[in-house]
């Protein structure tokens, strides 16, 4: 029996990816390379660290530690500068709907983000108070796709995987949903989130029971 809900964030609340691109790119440029959207893709779901070490992989450069570490802060206050812009107009469509349908037929929600500026998210787009958990990358110590975030949030709520629908927009995510033991609800395409149990483009049209009564 399904009694829980756990969200990814980025790509599958909020669309922030544009931010992420956006900030990465600026370092790209200052380091005097080409980032492009399709090379942003291989970034989703992935970590701050990682996301910087595939970037310079791109740019076939290398750096100090130090050096690195300094990048990946500099990125992150630029993405903050976006972030901290950003209201509840920016949540996707059917989002609000969709977990507030839930939540009136007691079933507990979730976050299970890899970013460390989930909570700032989280109370910029007004929609904490739907979470009756939230892990994210300040709370984890395995990035996705180690399921940590996904069997921390089932922790938190006292459910097993088994009871829980994990919704992921990254391959890495859907991964860590399913080496968890957790069924997994895919939004984007066959071909990088094949393993989800379900796939769809978004959350309007649709509520959790038909998600139950397609993946049971
Ligand atoms: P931050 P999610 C992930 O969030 C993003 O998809 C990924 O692109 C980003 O690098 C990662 O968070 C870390 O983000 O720099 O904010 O800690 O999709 O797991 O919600
Ligand atoms: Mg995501």
């Amino acid at each position: 029996m399904i009694k829980a809900l756990i969200f990814d964030l980025d790509g599958v609340i909020v669309d922030t990816a544009k931010y992420h691109y956006l900030a990465w790119k600026e370092l790209a440029d200052s380091l005097g390379f080409e980032f492009t959207k399709q090379h942003n893709e291989r970034l989703k779901g992935v970590s701050r660290v990682k996301s910087l070490e595939i970037l310079l992989e791109i740019g076939n450069l290398s750096f100090s530690e130090e050096k690195k570490h300094e990048f990946a802060v500099n990125k992150n206050k630029k993405y903050l500068e976006y972030v901290t812009k950003m209201d509840s107009s920016e949540i996707l469509s059917g989002v609000i709907n969709f977990i507030e349908d839930a939540k009136a037929n007691n079933i507990k929600i979730a976050l299970g983000s890899a970013s460390k500026n989930a909570m700032t998210i989280l109370k910029q787009i007004d929609i904490l108070k739907y979470f009756d958990a939230v892990i994210d990358g300040t709370s984890v110590s395995k990035a996705k796709p180690d399921p940590e975030v996904f069997l921390k949030g089932a922790e938190a709520l006292g459910m097993k995987p088994s009871e829980c629908i994990v919704f992921e927009d990254a391959q890495a995510g859907v991964e860590a949903a399913i080496n968890g033991g957790f069924y997994c609800v895919g939004i984007g395409g066959e071909e990088e989130l094949g393993e989800a149990n379900y796939l769809m483009s978004g959350f309007e049209n649709i509520n959790y029971k038909k998600i139950i009564e397609i993946i049971l």
